[in-house]
């Protein structure tokens, strides 16, 4: 019985971890870099030139894995736009090289 309730409680804690900041109205910025999930559209912007990539990491519903989203062009005008993905959970925005931001609901 002990143990049931320790892992009932440790799955808790992962699940408020992911989904525990705030929802996002914008886009969601790391630095001048920035992204969102509009429907089905994942959007990744590059918007400094320093050498390192930006993507939108994705985390779906259920079982499908975890996938990152890049600017394929890097720093330019145009942005990664990427449709029809459903059953988006949450997503953040990463720099390569450098990091990411906490987790948010589209
Ligand atoms: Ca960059
Ligand atoms: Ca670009």
């Amino acid at each position: 019985m002990r143990r049931t309730l320790t892992v009932a409680a440790t799955t808790t804690f992962t699940a408020l971890a992911i989904a525990g900041t705030a929802h996002a109205a914008g886009p969601v910025y790391h630095g001048n870099d920035y992204g969102y999930v509009s429907g089905s559209t994942v959007v990744a912007c590059d918007r400094e030139v320093d050498g390192n990539g930006v993507f939108t990491q994705v985390d779906f519903y259920g079982s499908q894995a975890t996938r990152n989203f890049w600017d394929g062009t890097g720093a330019d005008s145009e942005c990664g736009a990427y449709g029809g993905e459903t059953n988006v959970y949450a997503f953040r925005v990463c720099e390569d090289h450098v990091g990411c931001t906490g987790w948010y609901r589209p």
